[in-house]
C-alpha cells in the first residue's frame, strides 16, 4: 500500500493493530498524545487523534467527522462494506436518527427498572454456584462472559440455540474495524456462517414477545422505522452487546483485583458500584478506538486534514491523558470519571450504555456482598483484538465473607 506522504506534521510508523502495541498500547499512547493534536499513521495512510481535548470534539463534530462512510479503516467512499452497513454506527443524520430514536426509547433508564430485579437476581445465583466451585476460577468464562451471556440474549428475545456463535461474531466484527491483518483473516473462514446466523435471528419469527428485538419489529409496525430497517437494527444489538459487556465486566475485576483498597471500598459503599464500573471503562476502555471521516478539509491547529480521510480516535489513549485527568492510569472510585469518551461521545455515544451500567452493577453489587478479597491467581492472559482491548484469562483467587 502506497500513501501521500506528509511531512507537515507529527508522524509515527508503527501500526497500532500490531501484536506488540495491542498487547500494551501505553508507550504507544503517550507518544501519540505527546507527539500533537494530529499525528500522521504512516502505515496505514490515515491521521490520529489521541489528546483527550481533540477526540471528544472531533466526536462531538459529527458534520465534519462523519461516520456513514465508516468507522472502520474500510472508507465506503471506495470500498464496499463487507457487510449491510449499521443503520446507527456506520450512518449519519438524517437517516442515522429513527433507528438511534427507537433503541434509545427500549434501552433507556425507565425502560430498564423491569429488568433490574431478574438480574441481580442471575448475578446472586450465579455468584453463589461460582464461589460454591471453589474460590479459584478464571473470571473470564467464569464472570464476565457468563453473566451478559446468560441476561442479554434472553433480552433480545433471541432463541437458546446457537448462542455460542455470538463471541466468535463479536469478536471477528471488532477485527473487521481494523486493517485486513492476520487477525481478520483467522477470523475470516468462519465469518460467513457466523454472518448468517446472526441475520435470521433478527427476522421476527425468531424474536420471543416482550424482547428488544420484538419491540424493535413493533416500532417497525408503528412506521418510527421501516420494516426494512427492523433487522439491521437488531442486529446492532447483537453485534454491540456483548462482547463490549463482557469486557467492561472483565475490565472491571481486573481492576479490583488489582487495587484491593477500591474493592474494599466497593465492599462498604455497594452504592459505588456504577461509578466503579464507568472509572473501569475509562481506565481501561475496552473500545480502543474508532475511525471518522473528515467531510471536508478540517484544520486542527497547523493541521489540514483533506476531505475524505480517515482519522483514527484513540478512545484509549483519551481515557488517560495526563491533560485531561490528575494520575490517569490509576484506577479510583473517588474520581468522578463523567467525561471519558470509552462510550463514545456525540450522538453516537453508547446507545446501550445503560445496559452495560445495569449488567456490571448487579455482578458487582452481588459480588461486593459474598466476596471480601480478590487477587490474581496466575498469568494473565489478553485476547489480542484490532478494536477491543480484552481479556482471554483472568484466573483469580477469592475469599468469601
Ligand atoms: C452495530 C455495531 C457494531 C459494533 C459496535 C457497535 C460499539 C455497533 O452494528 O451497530 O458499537
Amino acid at each position: 500500500m502506497t500513501h501521500t506522504i506528509r511531512t507537515d506534521l507529527p508522524a509515527s510508523t508503527v501500526d497500532p493493530f500490531s501484536d506488540d502495541v495491542l498487547e500494551d498500547p501505553s508507550g504507544f499512547h503517550a507518544a501519540l498524545r505527546d507527539a500533537g493534536p494530529v499525528v500522521y499513521l504512516s502505515a496505514h495512510g490515515v491521521y490520529a487523534m489521541a489528546r483527550h481535548e481533540q477526540v471528544h470534539a472531533a466526536l462531538r463534530d459529527w458534520q465534519g467527522f462523519q461516520s456513514g462512510a465508516g468507522v472502520g479503516l474500510s472508507n465506503f467512499r471506495h470500498e464496499k462494506p463487507w457487510r449491510p452497513p449499521s443503520l446507527l454506527l456506520e450512518a449519519d443524520p438524517p437517516g442515522h436518527d429513527a433507528p438511534r430514536r427507537v433503541l434509545s426509547g427500549l434501552l433507556d433508564l425507565r425502560a430498564l427498572r423491569r429488568l433490574r430485579e431478574g438480574w441481580r437476581d442471575v448475578a446472586e445465583q450465579l455468584v453463589d454456584t461460582v464461589l460454591a466451585a471453589g474460590t479459584e476460577f478464571d473470571a473470564v468464562p467464569a464472570l464476565a462472559e457468563a453473566f451478559p451471556l446468560r441476561v442479554f440474549p434472553d433480552a433480545v428475545g433471541i432463541p437458546a440455540a446457537g448462542r455460542e456463535n455470538l463471541l466468535p461474531y463479536g469478536s471477528h466484527l471488532f477485527n473487521v474495524f481494523g486493517p485486513a491483518n492476520e487477525r481478520v483473516a483467522e477470523g475470516a473462514e468462519r465469518a460467513p456462517a457466523l454472518q448468517a446466523w446472526v441475520t435470521a435471528q433478527c427476522q421476527r419469527d425468531q424474536l420471543a414477545e416482550g424482547g428488544f428485538g420484538a419491540q424493535i419489529w413493533a416500532a417497525a409496525d408503528r412506521g418510527e422505522i421501516t420494516p426494512e430497517q427492523a433487522p439491521l437494527v437488531v442486529r446492532s444489538l447483537l453485534s454491540a452487546g456483548v462482547d463490549t459487556t463482557v469486557q467492561g465486566i472483565a475490565a472491571a475485576l481486573h481492576a479490583f483485583a488489582t487495587h484491593p483498597r477500591q474493592w474494599q471500598r466497593l465492599r462498604e459503599q455497594p452504592g459505588l458500584a456504577r461509578i466503579a464500573f464507568d472509572e473501569a471503562v475509562r481506565w481501561a476502555s475496552p473500545v480502543q478506538t474508532f475511525f471518522r471521516t473528515a467531510t471536508a478539509d478540517v484544520r486542527i491547529g497547523d493541521v489540514v486534514i483533506p476531505d475524505g480521510e480517515k482519522i483514527l480516535m484513540f478512545l484509549g489513549a483519551a481515557n488517560r491523558d495526563p491533560r485531561r485527568w490528575s494520575d490517569p492510569d490509576v484506577f479510583d472510585l473517588s474520581r468522578d470519571p463523567s467525561g471519558h469518551v470509552g462510550f463514545g461521545f456525540g450522538l453516537h455515544q453508547c446507545v446501550g450504555q445503560h445496559v452495560a451500567r445495569l449488567e456490571a452493577e448487579c455482578l458487582l453489587t452481588a459480588l461486593a456482598a459474598r466476596v471480601r478479597t480478590i487477587e490474581i491467581a496466575g498469568p494473565t492472559r489478553r485476547r489480542l483484538n484490532n478494536t477491543m482491548r480484552a481479556w482471554g484469562a483472568l484466573p483469580m483467587r477469592v475469599t468469601t465473607a
